[in-house]
């Protein structure tokens, strides 16, 4: 086995409101829809000249891959840089950097005219709908989202993998303690699976997002990307009703990541090794045989 299994996404062309309800929505399954944003302005205007004929004078920040280490927050951008310049590092070839989770009400309320928010049957928050832009070759590791909101994911400019794992795939993907994330160690193109045999018994769902296609990613669920070409993408929420995910909400929103900004503040690379040990060895005697 080379590769965790992975089983492809369901993908529809166009999908009425009932039948995404039904067979989506309700029982928490992501679907790959080609066909939602075709009618948008967006679908003809947005690529990534006119995102720098917009917005090219703001200075954006930008983030790697590199695990934060010491005392620092476990966020933090590795870079400043004016979203032209940004862009044309995008079109020249391969960079690291990302920008991720960009308030495009806030920032460029321009572009909120291109697009809608599809009669679908999810319950749209409108203040937040984010932008993430990434280069040829440009990888997201993998992660969910903790406000655990239901997303509908849209994508421009080329092409881009996504692997996603279902919450009930958590247990084998080495998830760390107080994060939303797994090892950073771990390569997911590439797993060492002797070092982390759990992934051997995950299974993902992918996917191939091109220009304008759009994709539901039901709440708690795994995302690993990778980019194809350079590119950008939207992302629509819906926040969970259900108390018991409200309630998951607001604790990892108030109490984890503060939690673990503190200690990483306190303690420093003693509490990242500590929890990282930990998953390792905890994660491999439950699930690496
Ligand atoms: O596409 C990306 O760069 C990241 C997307 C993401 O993580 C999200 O929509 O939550």
């Amino acid at each position: 086995m080379k590769n965790i299994k992975t089983i492809p996404v369901d993908v529809v062309e166009t999908i009425r409101k009932a039948d995404f309800v039904a067979k989506y929505y309700k029982p928490q399954r992501p679907v790959l829809i080609k066909n939602l944003t075709r009618d948008w302005p967006a679908y003809k205007k947005w690529n990534l000249t006119y995102i720098q004929s917009l917005a090219g004078d703001q200075v954006v920040p930008l983030y790697n891959n590199v695990p934060t280490k010491g005392h620092k927050k476990s966020v933090v951008p590795a870079k400043e840089m004016k979203l032209f310049d940004y862009i044309e590092l995008l079109k020249s070839g391969p960079t690291e950097l990302r920008m991720f989770f960009y308030n495009v009400l806030q920032k460029m309320p321009a572009l909120t005219k291109d697009f809608e928010y599809p009669d679908i049957g999810l319950p749209f928050f409108k203040k937040l709908p984010v932008m993430f832009f990434g280069s040829k070759g440009g990888k997201v590791l993998a992660h969910y989202d903790m406000d655990l909101a239901d997303l509908l994911h849209v994508h421009f400019h080329g092409t881009k993998k996504v692997t996603l794992f279902p919450p009930d795939q958590s247990k084998f993907l080495y998830k760390v303690p107080y994060t939303v994330h797994n090892l950073e160690t771990i390569d997911m193109d590439a797993p060492d699976f002797e070092t982390y045999p759990a992934l051997r018994k995950a299974t993902g769902i992918s996917v191939e997002m091109k220009h304008g296609d759009a994709l539901y990613m039901p709440s708690g669920y795994w995302h690993y990307i990778t980019y194809e070409d350079a590119g950008f993408s939207i992302t629509l929420r819906a926040f969970p009703r259900k108390p018991k995910r409200l309630a998951k909400l607001f604790s990892n929103l108030l109490f984890m990541r503060n939690f673990e900004n503190i200690m990483r503040r306190i303690r420093g690379e003693t509490w990242t090794d500590w929890k990282e040990e930990k998953v390792l060895k905890d994660v491999n005697k439950k699930y690496g045989s």
